[in-house]
């Protein structure tokens, strides 16, 4: 089986853009109609339904960012009624005004097949067994490949994150034979297979895909020794209804944008000028079915490149690198997303003064994740027993805003270098991606 949806992802280039521009219309009419917030903007910008008549008129549109989406929280960008939606996910790591994207049956049977396709593009038949290990519940990494592994009618273990002992055991009793979780879960349970004595030829799992957060192909490579497979890319945010947007095949170079469903754009983060193809800028999706919660020019601050040059499996969808980086100060850890002006809120509302610092690592495939905070000289001046519970107390206030727990350090007052402009809150030195590695 070589795909999915064969008419669809092997369309000519002419025919893709035909049923983008017609579906775009379409789509453009539903949310002018049905939404209030997007009739509003389209009018700030002097744009009405019928300048819109094709996607060479997609440019007119205005874009839509996280914070549009988190203003009218949670119901503002609803485009149906809600009697019509059957389901809700929400995007991870951010309390209080999180994005709430909706599904209509239609919005999900079309995310389900895009999901399904990503399995088949990684070698996935009917006959596999796929062991789903991304979070289950608001999280859409599970929801979204238990679905499209149900779809292509494969047998689904729906294991969610988590609880490694028996995660090994049901793939070596069940015979797992793709896996589908973040990577940093992947290398890890790589080297759990190992310290048990499992060597890679001996789990049965074949592929994997692997997505929602950077990864390089360093990692690839240890995943792949370490599991004995071939690991493939997948990509995605909740916000265009959450992995399958766009799914790496045998290939293993860039991801195929699934056009029928979405078009892509990049443009100059800075300007919104969109750029030519082969530019680096920041992806911007729009989507052309969902019904539920439909994305017009949706700004996803993820920085890439796409490439039309002809792939060898035949699809001829557009590719996106992987996300070599972001347009905002967003921090994925252990995939889940952190902004720092979270970890500034708990700060504040616990009574300490905005002097912090984040520090992430990523040690043995494994992200690490520090905040070091400032103590004033009253606090400083305390026993070593209660700073420590206060430490504690903090870690758990940011476990509950972030829902991962980083080590926190409280440390001496004036002890985090001050900087003469921005204050730098965030020491990255994990080496995530770089263009090298791009071949087209
Ligand atoms: O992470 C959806 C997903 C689930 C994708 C499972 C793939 C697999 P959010 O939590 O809303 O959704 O986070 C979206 O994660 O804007 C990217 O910055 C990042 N991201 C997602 N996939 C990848 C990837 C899911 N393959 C944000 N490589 C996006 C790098 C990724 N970053």
């Amino acid at each position: 089986m070589k795909y999915f949806n064969e008419a669809a992802e092997t369309m000519p280039l002419d025919q893709i853009r035909a049923l983008q521009s017609e579906k775009l219309v379409k789509q453009v009419r539903h949310v002018y109609e049905h939404c209030a917030p997007y009739r509003r903007k389209m009018e700030e910008k002097g744009v009405t339904p019928d300048d819109i008549r094709g996607i060479e008129d997609l440019h007119k549109l205005p874009f839509l960012t996280k914070y549009d989406l988190r203003d009218e929280y949670p119901k503002g960008y609803l485009a149906v009624p809600q009697k019509d939606c059957v389901r809700i996910q929400s995007t991870s790591g951010t309390t209080g005004r999180r994005v709430v994207a909706f599904y209509t049956q239609h919005d999900v049977d079309l995310w389900e097949e895009c999901c399904a396709r990503a399995i088949v593009a990684a070698g996935g038949t009917a006959e596999d067994v796929v062991q789903v290990s991304y979070g289950y519940g608001l999280f859409t990494g599970g929801p979204g490949l238990n679905g499209g592994s149900h779809k292509l009618g494969c047998l689904t273990l729906p294991m969610s994150s988590g609880n490694t002992d028996r995660q090994i055991q049901f793939m070596m009793d069940l015979g797992a034979t793709i896996l589908c979780c973040t990577p940093s879960y992947a290398a890890y349970l790589g080297e759990s297979l190992k310290e048990m004595g499992i060597k890679p030829e001996d789990n049965p799992l074949k592929a994997g895909i692997f997505g929602a957060e950077p990864w390089t192909e360093e990692m690839r490579e240890t995943i792949q020794k370490s599991l004995g497979i071939k690991a493939y890319d997948i990509y995605g945010l909740t916000e265009t209804s959450g992995p399958g947007v766009s799914f790496e095949c045998q290939e293993q170079q860039g991801m195929h944008i699934n056009e029928d469903h979405f078009i892509a754009e990049i443009i100059d983060p800075d300007t919104g000028e969109v750029l030519p193809e082969g530019s680096k800028g920041e992806l911007v999706f729009t989507s052309l079915d969902k019904e539920a919660f439909p994305l017009l020019r949706y700004r996803t601050r993820d920085i890439c490149i796409l490439s039309r040059k002809k792939c060898s499996c035949g699809r001829t969808f557009i590719r996106m690198t992987k996300p070599m980086g972001r347009s905002d100060d967003m921090l994925i850890i252990r995939g889940v997303n952190v902004f720092p002006s979270q970890i500034e809120t708990v700060l504040l509302k616990e009574g300490y003064a905005p002097n912090y610092q984040i520090v992430v690592d990523r040690v043995n495939n494994n992200d690490t994740f520090d905040i070091l905070v400032e103590m004033d000289d009253e606090l400083f001046g305390d026993t070593v027993s209660a700073i420590t519970g206060r430490e504690k107390a903090l870690v758990a206030a940011m476990r509950a805003m972030l829902g991962i727990g980083p080590a926190v350090h409280l440390v001496a007052p004036h002890s985090i270098q001050r900087s003469e402009g921005k204050a730098v809150r965030v020491v990255d030195k994990r080496k995530l991606v770089t263009d090298s590695q791009w071949k087209g």
